[in-house]
């Protein structure tokens, strides 16, 4: 049953006495507006939605400009709830209009009877939360105040234009438009010479369309955007097909995929291609049309990685040269200043193309920046352009604007979102803001949003609140809000996902650096629709973690905490992992689990080319095999002696190969992975006198291997971080050979199991207390396991080499390394610590899969370097968008 004493009803809003009691009230009559409206009335509630609008449409009503379209396929850009609906519309091209878009959300509308619950022409003036009635009250600009339990801004990202910025403005004799504010009655450009100012996704559409009707067209570019071809025309076949053949299954892979579109990841990594491949898999993906294609199926490390992606990214500059005829005009319409895809990439329909045209001119602000604009037009540094029409694509306050900047909304004791958010937007899950209690957000910041099919994530967003709102009423609760801690997590995690991607390469309005002042942090959720989804489930499965919620009579439930602790990539992949139900490793018999990790290697992204890969012998008693791996730098190099992990049972000289690879790459050094003897062939103290062995043969063959003669460094991880640590204790015993510093990776330093980290790590972490005992037990007899050869925390620790000891915090074995480190600086030892937090046993060697461990990498290698007495490696990953390439070097580029 509503509670609503007075039903709400548009006919009645004018009674400005009146207030009007609902359920919820909702803001905006878009995408998002309409299905919430539409979950809540099928629920009982009752429900009014507010839009400053004449009717519904939300972004599609206001951006009418000439050449606006969606640009992600319409049959992915539909709602998904009803399957009736998808029978009743069919849409006309791959990528709609917006007046067809407009008149789909129309058609809705009508279809869902929703017109009546909607009070058009109404702004939200204040929003405050009544602490007494445990209400929020709205006033509105037209119509009676509205009291209600629950208010969703379901405004959209992309809905309070940018102000001009630009002196003069109001100076202009002719016509000024906005592209986000653009006239309903016919704009006639035919005869005219018009401005347009920014080539955003906006500006690239318009600016094709404007250009066939004006008598000339100056285009104002601040930074060139990436744009490939939409390829419009009718709904591909293909897509079609693919969501004809089974549409709940079309529809279910959206919703679990990264982006909210049906597309598969792609596994293929850029350096194991060639040219020819590349540029074959490229052309593909520039003749599909489709952003999150091209965004994600060229290669794997496009996306994360700045060398990947400047592979694509060269390639899509080719194409602006092999287009646009004028070489000076092709430079300045090539992006340069941001990783493909960091920004907002757009889809384009005779843009570049355009641009060849005689009545069309490239003004590169860049050159020659705005000075003015006057009453005849635009004066820049270097010239004055008579313009009679100017049109701003200058893009939007995005995300924030439409919460923040639309009305004060006051929470509880008298807080102000605005003041709350004064140094970037805080939520949790991008639906709840701490202190404002039933106030939700559709698409906010902090949810996958614009990174992603808007129609898919808005759907479950609204599925998600009004299934909260109606178990809440249930349950008799009237009251719900995040807690701090579950807000702080959601922050940390949200910047653990950014770290995965590269906009901390680009100044977008992703993380707000467009608007003058506006604090910056990336916005949008970047861990993907998918992941999303599952985190806003396991809240509720986890009996709403992190939310208060109240009831009459004091009633109270939280259950506090933070949603997510691992690192977003280590969570995927322990999830994977558990859903492929494996056999415990120790069940399998030394033999089959060493099967078992051969074969799970062969699933693992190919490690990245380095120089030299050599195999060879150690000669001795047992010859022990070894893997060298030389970087493409003029040697001799330092040597790292590195022992691979695998619990003194697993594993070779090959079973860190993409590990050993990328720190050679990274230090410049070669590193000599050891083939060390196994248990329970060769038990205790085996493994162990085989790393000392080898080091002290490489060491002695150090010019011969191509390394500096003198002292090498040791690495190792896990039990390979025990023989590390070993090594160092019989070298510095046994009288040589020198080591000058040593990396231990998440090691085994000690026989004791009851370190906190045993007990909270014991199970779920791939690395398990059940795995180690195992691994204990086939290597060493409980009476040996006190020994320093196994246990080196049990031995002399003064006069060791310098260290770096890298620990995860969901590792067994991670109280022990720290003990380690810890034993170490107190004996005097240089020692640095690495506390890997929210990554596992695996992070760090699980290359090119845990993508966050490539930090941690980082910054062992430079331990290293510094160890070996070389200098810091440059990092120039900013610097390589700072600078503008020249017209010259393009075209020499070009050939
Ligand atoms: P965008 O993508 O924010 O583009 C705005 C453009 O306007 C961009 O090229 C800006 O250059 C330019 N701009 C902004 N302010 C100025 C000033 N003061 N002077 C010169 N140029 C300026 O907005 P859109 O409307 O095109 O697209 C928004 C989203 O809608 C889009 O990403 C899709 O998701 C749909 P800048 O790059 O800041 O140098």
């Amino acid at each position: 049953m509503p509670e609503a004493m007075v039903a709400a009803s548009a006919s009645d809003s004018t009674d400005r006495s009146a207030v009007q009691q609902v359920d919820v009230a909702v803001v905006g009559a878009g995408f998002a507006g309409l299905y919430i409206l539409h979950r809540l009335r099928k629920a009982g509630f009752s429900a009014v939605g507010l839009d400053e609008a004449n009717d519904v449409g939300g972004t599609w009503y206001w951006n009418r400009y000439p050449g606006a379209r969606c640009d992600i396929q319409t049959v992915d850009y539909s709602y998904t709830f009803d399957p009736d609906l998808e029978n009743a519309w069919t849409w006309s091209e791959k990528y709609a209009t917006q007046p067809e878009i407009l008149r789909y959300l129309g058609f809705i509308a009508d279809r869902y009877d929703l017109h009546r619950d909607i009070r058009f022409g109404t702004k939200v003036t204040s929003a405050t939360w009544d602490e007494a009635a445990q209400r929020w009250l709205l006033t509105t600009s037209n119509g009676a105040t509205i009291s209600c339990r629950d208010y969703i801004m379901a405004t959209g990202c992309l809905s309070a234009p940018k102000p001009p910025e630009i002196d003069g403005v109001k100076d202009f004799g002719g016509e000024i438009l906005f592209t986000g504010r653009w006239p309903h009655h016919d704009v006639d450009l035919r005869g005219k010479r018009v401005g347009v100012i920014g080539t955003g996704s906006s500006g690239i559409q318009a600016i094709p369309k404007i250009a066939e009707q004006a008598a000339h067209l100056t285009v104002f570019q601040r930074t060139p955007n990436f744009a490939m071809p939409a390829h419009n025309g009718p709904r591909t076949t293909d897509r079609v097909a693919q969501f004809e053949a089974d549409r709940a299954a079309f529809r279910e892979q959206a919703r679990w995929s990264l982006a909210g579109v049906p597309i598969a990841q792609n596994t293929f990594y850029s350096w194991a291609l060639s040219d020819a491949e590349r540029r074959e898999r490229f052309e593909k993906a520039w003749g599909e049309g489709d952003l999150v294609f091209i965004l994600s199926q060229l290669w794997a490390d496009q996306g994360n990685d700045v060398d990947g992606n400047t592979l694509v990214a060269d390639l899509l500059r080719e194409k602006v040269r092999e287009i646009v005829k004028d070489p000076e005009t092709a430079a300045a319409l090539s992006p340069f200043d941001h990783p493909f895809g960091a920004k907002r990439p757009c889809l384009e329909t005779n843009y570049y193309t355009t641009y060849n045209r005689d009545n069309v001119t490239l003004v590169n602000l860049r050159d020659e920046p705005i000075k003015a604009i006057t009453s005849t037009g635009i004066t820049t540094d270097r010239r004055t352009f008579d313009l009679d029409v100017i049109v701003f694509a200058t893009g939007f306050d995005a995300m924030t604007g439409a919460i923040r900047a639309v009305h004060p909304i006051t929470g509880r004791d008298g807080k102000s979102l605005s003041d709350v958010w004064k140094n970037g937007p805080q939520t949790y899950l991008g639906l709840t803001v701490a202190g404002f209690p039933n106030l939700f957000l559709i698409t906010g910041p902090g949810s996958p949003s614009v990174l992603s099919n808007m129609a898919v994530s808005i759907e479950q967003h609204a599925d998600w609140v009004v299934d909260r709102l109606i178990e809440m009423r249930d349950k008799g609760l009237t009251t719900i809000e995040a807690t701090d801690a579950a807000q702080q997590g959601w922050a940390r995690h949200m910047a653990d996902c950014s770290a995965l991607t590269l906009h901390r390469l680009a100044n977008t309005w992703y993380t707000g650096a467009n608007v003058p002042g506006k604090a910056r942090g990336v916005m949008p959720y970047t861990g993907g629709v998918g992941p999303y989804r599952s985190i806003c489930n396991e809240v509720v499965s986890r009996g709403m973690l992190g939310f208060r919620l109240t009831g009459p009579d004091g009633a109270e439930q939280c259950n506090d905490g933070e949603i997510v602790r691992l690192q977003p990539d280590v969570r995927l992949v322990l999830n994977m992992l558990a859903e492929m139900n494996l056999p415990p490793i120790e069940s399998m018999g030394a033999q089959g689990a060493r099967d078992f990790v051969t074969e799970f290697n062969k699933g693992r992204p190919p490690g990245r080319p380095v120089g030299e890969v050599l195999d060879g012998t150690i000669p001795g008693n047992e010859r022990l095999r070894y893997r060298l791996y030389r970087p493409g730098t003029t040697g001799p190099h330092p040597i790292v002696v590195y022992f691979h992990g695998g619990g003194w049972v697993l594993g070779d000289e090959q079973s860190d190969d993409p590990f050993c690879r990328d720190m050679c790459r990274r230090t410049g050094m070669i590193f000599v992975s050891v083939g060390y003897r196994h248990a329970p062939e060769h038990r205790f103290p085996t493994a162990a006198e085989d790393g000392f062995a080898a080091t002290r043969w490489i060491s002695e063959h150090a010019s011969h291997l191509g390394g500096i003669p003198g002292p090498v460094l040791v690495a190792g991880w896990s039990a390979g971080g025990n023989i590390a640590a070993v090594t160092c204790q019989l070298a510095r015993d046994r009288g040589g050979p020198q080591i000058s510093g040593q990396l231990l990776i998440c090691p085994v330093t000690d026989c004791s199991f009851d370190r906190p980290s045993y007990a909270e790590n014991a199970i779920g972490y791939f690395l398990t207390r059940s795995l180690m005992y195992w691994f204990w037990d086939i290597y060493c007899s409980p009476d040996d396991r006190t020994d320093p050869r196994v246990s080196p925390l049990r031995g002399e620790l003064r006069g060791l080499p310098p260290a770096y000891v890298a620990t995860a915090e969901f590792d067994p074995l991670r109280d022990e390394g720290i003990a380690y480190a810890e034993g170490l600086a107190a004996a005097g030892v240089p020692v640095e610590q690495l506390k890997g937090s929210g990554h596992f046993h695996s992070s760090y060697v699980m290359v090119d899969v845990i993508i966050t461990g490539a930090a941690c990498r980082a910054k062992m290698a430079e331990a290293l370097r510094r160890f070996a007495g070389l200098p810091a490696a440059a990092s120039d990953e900013r610097a390589r968008f700072e600078r503008k390439p020249q017209p010259a070097e393009i075209n020499a580029a070009a050939g």
